[in-house]
C-alpha cells in the first residue's frame, strides 16, 4: 500500500507541514480516523435525523468514488455538486477526490442562467443535484449544447443513493501529490461571471491546521455548526474540513439559516463552535430581544464574509456572554487569512495575519503603505488557488508572482491590527480625503433603530462625491423626519466631520449576494 502520510509538526510556529511524495488528501481527512480508533465516533449529524460514524463515512466515500468511476468519470474530470447540506455532500466531495475526480460544489441559491454558465465553463462530465433544485437544473440543461451525466441525490432507481448502495465499499486512493489540482470553487464576485478557483490537494490541510487548529484551538471534542452552507468556502471549512481534520463532529442543517432555525439547531445539537455572518448575527440579536435560547454549549463564535461591526460584537457579548472572532477569508484563499484570536481581540478590526500567510498593503503609487494609510491588500500563502480555470487574463491580473490581490482596501494600525475599509471600488474620496463606507456603516449600526445599513458615495449637484446611507430600520414604521435628524447627529458626533451621510434612504431590504454580502454597486445605480 502507498504511504499517503502527512507530518504535522505543531512545536514550530507556524506548524510545519510535510507531505509524502504520493499524497491523496482523502486519506488524512477520511481514512485516518478509522486507523486512529475513531471508527465509531459520530462524524456528522443532520437536522433530518441522519447520523454518520467515521466508519460509515469512510465506506460511503469509497462507494461514491466507485460509483463515479462506474459512471465513466476519469482522473481530472469535473463533477458539479448542486447539493444541499447533507451527508451525501461529504460522500461525493471526498469520494471524487479519492478517485481522482475534481468536485466542484456550487452555490445552491443560483438560477438556471448561472448554472448553465458554470456547467459549460467547467466542462464537467457529471452533475449531481439535490431534488430541491431540479427545476432550476432542468432549465439550465435546456440551455446547454453538451449535456453532462445528471444524477439526483435521492428518488428513483438511478439516484445517487441507489448507486452508492450498489457500489463496492473498497477503494484505493488515486496516487496524487500535494500540489495536484483537487477541487474547484466558483467565486461569485460582485459583478461579472463567476470564476472557477482551482485548489490543490494541500490547500484544505493548510487552512485546517493554520486557522482551525492554531486560531480556534479545534480538537476532536468539538462540535461545529456553520450557518454558512458547505458550498461557500467559509462553510466548507467550518462545517466539513475543520471537524474532519481533527476528528470532531459536524452538525448540518439543510434549511435557510434564520435566527429561529439557528437557535433551534444550537439548542438541539449543542455545538461548541458556531459560525455565522454579520447580517445573521444582527438578525439574531434582534430576536434575542424577545427570546432566550440556551447557547451555553457554545465556547466560541466566528464571523466572516463581511466585516463585523464593533457594535454587533459588543452587543452579542453583552447578550450572550460570547466572543465573536471576526476574520477575513476568500474563495481564492480558501479560508480565513487575517483573524482575531480569543486572547487577542480588537473589535472593529479583522485582527492580525493567520500564521502561514504574508500580507502587504500597496498604495496607489505601488509602494507599501505606511501604518494608518489605506491601500490594496495583497496576500501570500500555501492555500491560495493556483489559477482561475480557463481565465488567464483574470489570473494574470490578480495572481502576481505568488501574491494574490484581494481587491479589498485595508489599513494596518500602529499596533499591527488590520482594518477593513471596503472593496477597492467602494472607497470614496470626500473633500479629497479617503472615506470608508464601512466606517460610516459601523457608526450607524450602533443606533438602536438601525437593523442594517449600506453606505455608498454619490456625486452631488456639482459632481462632488458625498456619502449616502441606505437603512433598514428595526421598526419600519419609525420613519419620520426626526429619525433622519437623529441619525445625522449620531454620525456627526462620532465621525470626522466630512463623513456624515448627506442623504438617508429608508428601505425594506438591501441588495445582497447569495452569500449575504451587501451589493453596494447596485445601490450606486439607483437614482
Ligand atoms: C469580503 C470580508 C471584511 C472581502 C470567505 C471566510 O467571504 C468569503 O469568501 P468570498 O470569496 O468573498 C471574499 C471577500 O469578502 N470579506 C470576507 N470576510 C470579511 N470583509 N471583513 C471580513 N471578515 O471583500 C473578501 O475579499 O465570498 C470568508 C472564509 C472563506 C471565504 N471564502
Amino acid at each position: 500500500m502507498t504511504d499517503h502520510s502527512l507530518i504535522v509538526d505543531s512545536t514550530q510556529q507556524p506548524s510545519t507541514l510535510q507531505f509524502a511524495p504520493v499524497f491523496n488528501v482523502a486519506v488524512p481527512f477520511i481514512d485516518r480516523h478509522c486507523t486512529e480508533g475513531r471508527a465509531e465516533k459520530i462524524a456528522l449529524r443532520t437536522n433530518q435525523g441522519v447520523e454518520v460514524s467515521y466508519r460509515l463515512l469512510a465506506e460511503n466515500v469509497n462507494r461514491c468514488g466507485n460509483a463515479l468511476r462506474d459512471l465513466g468519470l476519469e482522473r481530472g474530470d469535473r463533477v458539479i455538486l448542486i447539493v444541499k447540506d447533507c451527508a451525501e455532500f461529504f460522500y461525493i466531495f471526498w469520494g471524487a477526490i479519492k478517485a481522482g475526480v475534481i468536485p466542484v460544489p456550487v452555490n445552491t441559491l443560483l438560477r438556471a442562467k448561472d448554472y448553465a454558465y458554470i456547467l459549460a465553463d467547467s466542462g464537467c462530465k457529471a452533475l449531481i443535484y439535490s431534488p430541491e433544485y431540479s427545476l432550476e437544473v432542468q432549465s439550465a440543461l435546456e440551455q446547454l449544447e453538451n449535456l453532462p451525466l445528471c444524477i439526483c441525490v435521492e428518488g428513483g432507481k438511478d439516484s445517487l443513493q441507489v448507486l452508492i448502495a450498489q457500489a463496492s465499499a473498497e477503494l484505493e486512493p488515486v496516487a496524487a501529490t500535494a500540489d495536484d489540482d483537487c477541487f474547484w470553487l466558483y467565486s461569485s464576485g460582485s459583478t461579472g461571471n463567476p470564476k472557477g478557483a482551482v485548489h490543490r490537494q494541500r490547500d484544505m490541510v493548510v487552512t485546517s491546521q493554520y486557522y482551525a487548529v492554531e486560531i480556534l484551538d479545534l480538537s476532536e471534542d468539538d462540535i461545529c455548526f456553520s450557518a454558512a452552507k458547505l458550498f461557500f468556502a467559509y462553510g466548507l471549512g467550518n462545517g466539513m474540513t475543520f471537524p474532519l481534520w481533527v476528528g470532531a463532529t459536524s452538525v448540518l442543517h439543510d434549511g435557510r439559516p434564520t435566527p429561529q432555525s439557528t437557535f433551534e439547531t444550537i439548542e438541539k445539537f449543542k455545538p461548541t463552535l458556531y459560525f455565522g455572518v454579520p447580517t445573521l448575527y444582527a438578525a439574531q440579536l434582534q430576536a434575542l430581544a424577545t427570546e432566550r435560547p440556551d447557547l451555553s454549549t457554545v465556547r466560541l463564535c466566528v464571523s466572516a464574509g463581511e466585516a463585523l461591526p464593533a457594535d454587533i460584537f459588543n452587543r452579542w457579548r453583552e447578550e450572550t456572554g460570547l466572543i465573536i472572532l471576526d476574520g477575513i477569508g476568500s474563495t481564492e484563499a480558501l479560508h480565513i487569512f487575517i483573524s482575531n484570536r480569543a486572547d487577542d481581540l480588537m473589535p472593529g478590526s479583522s485582527g492580525r495575519a493567520v500564521s502561514g500567510y504574508q500580507l502587504r498593503i500597496i498604495d496607489d503609487s505601488g509602494h507599501e503603505a505606511a501604518p494608518g494609510d489605506p491601500g490594496r491588500l495583497w496576500i501570500r500563502g500555501d492555500s491560495i488557488a493556483r489559477c482561475y480555470w480557463k481565465n488567464p487574463e483574470k489570473t494574470a491580473k490578480t495572481m502576481i508572482e505568488g501574491w494574490f490581490d484581494t481587491g479589498d482596501t485595508y489599513f494596518q494600525d500602529e499596533e499591527g491590527y488590520y482594518y477593513y475599509c471596503g472593496r477597492n471600488d467602494d472607497m470614496m474620496k470626500v473633500g479629497g480625503i479617503w472615506c470608508s463606507p464601512f466606517e460610516i456603516e459601523a457608526k450607524l449600526i450602533e443606533h438602536h433603530e438601525v437593523l442594517e445599513v449600506a453606505v455608498i458615495g454619490r456625486a452631488d449637484g456639482v459632481g462632488l462625491i458625498k456619502p449616502e446611507a441606505y437603512i433598514v430600520l428595526q421598526n419600519p414604521s419609525a420613519v419620520t423626519e426626526s429619525i433622519t435628524e437623529e441619525l445625522r447627529k449620531h454620525c456627526k458626533e462620532g465621525l470626522a466631520p466630512y463623513k456624515y451621510p448627506r442623504q438617508f434612504h429608508f428601505v425594506d431590504e438591501l441588495p445582497k449576494t447569495a452569500t449575504g454580502k451587501i451589493q453596494r454597486f447596485r445601490l450606486r445605480t439607483l437614482v
